[in-house]
């Protein structure tokens, strides 16, 4: 069963129409970028929030970026794998990725690698925590605390629109 963050934080009504960026230092694949506008339509699909991209990224609701360590938050990364990603909850807007992770970008990692990630089934699950979902007991859901190397699960459970669309 889905699950909320604690007093239930959302984004308000008036924020319907949410902007996200990429960290400008980061210098980002249009491939890479793909993958987030991929992520975020499959939340948009089941609830009455839109997602553009804009290059502004000091007045951008959503902020994106990948980092190594210590990168400022108090949430150091800690190299290949553990933490892979984390995702703060409403009204913080912030999605950090490990940029010590392989990350598989369109089905394709770099070669040999047995410790890759799907960046696009990391990404839908850190959206999920941005909009306000904490973990789910349901197995298939996208908001269940486990993934596998190598695995691609990117499509939303029945549980994970339930919760949304409780919230939104
Ligand atoms: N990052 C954890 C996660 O996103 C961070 C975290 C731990 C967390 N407890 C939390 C975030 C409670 C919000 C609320 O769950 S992770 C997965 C999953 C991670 C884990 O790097 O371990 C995914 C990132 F769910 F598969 F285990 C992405 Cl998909
Ligand atoms: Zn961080
Ligand atoms: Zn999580």
């Amino acid at each position: 069963h889905y699950s909320f963050f604690p007093g239930r934080p959302q984004w308000p009504p008036r924020r319907r129409n949410l902007t996200y960026a990429f960290e400008p230092q980061n210098q980002l694949s249009t491939d890479v970028k793909l993958v987030f506008a991929n992520a975020f339509a499959r939340w948009s699909e089941w609830t009455p929030l839109t997602f553009t991209e804009t290059s502004n990224y000091r007045a951008s609701d959503l902020k994106i970026g990948f980092y190594s360590g210590d990168h400022g938050d108090g949430e150091p990364f800690d190299g290949v794998l553990g933490t892979l990603a984390h995702a703060f909850a409403p009204p913080a807007g912030l999605l950090h990725l490990d940029i010590d992770e392989t990350w598989i970008i369109n089905d394709v990692m770099a070669s040999g690698s047995s410790s890759a990630m799907d960046l696009e089934s990391v990404a839908v699950h850190e959206i999920g925590h941005l909009l306000g979902l904490g973990h789910s007991s349901v197995e298939n859901a996208i908001m269940f605390p486990t993934i596998s190397s190598g695995v691609r699960k990117v499509e939303l459970d029945r549980d994970d629109v339930e919760g949304i669309q409780v919230l939104y």
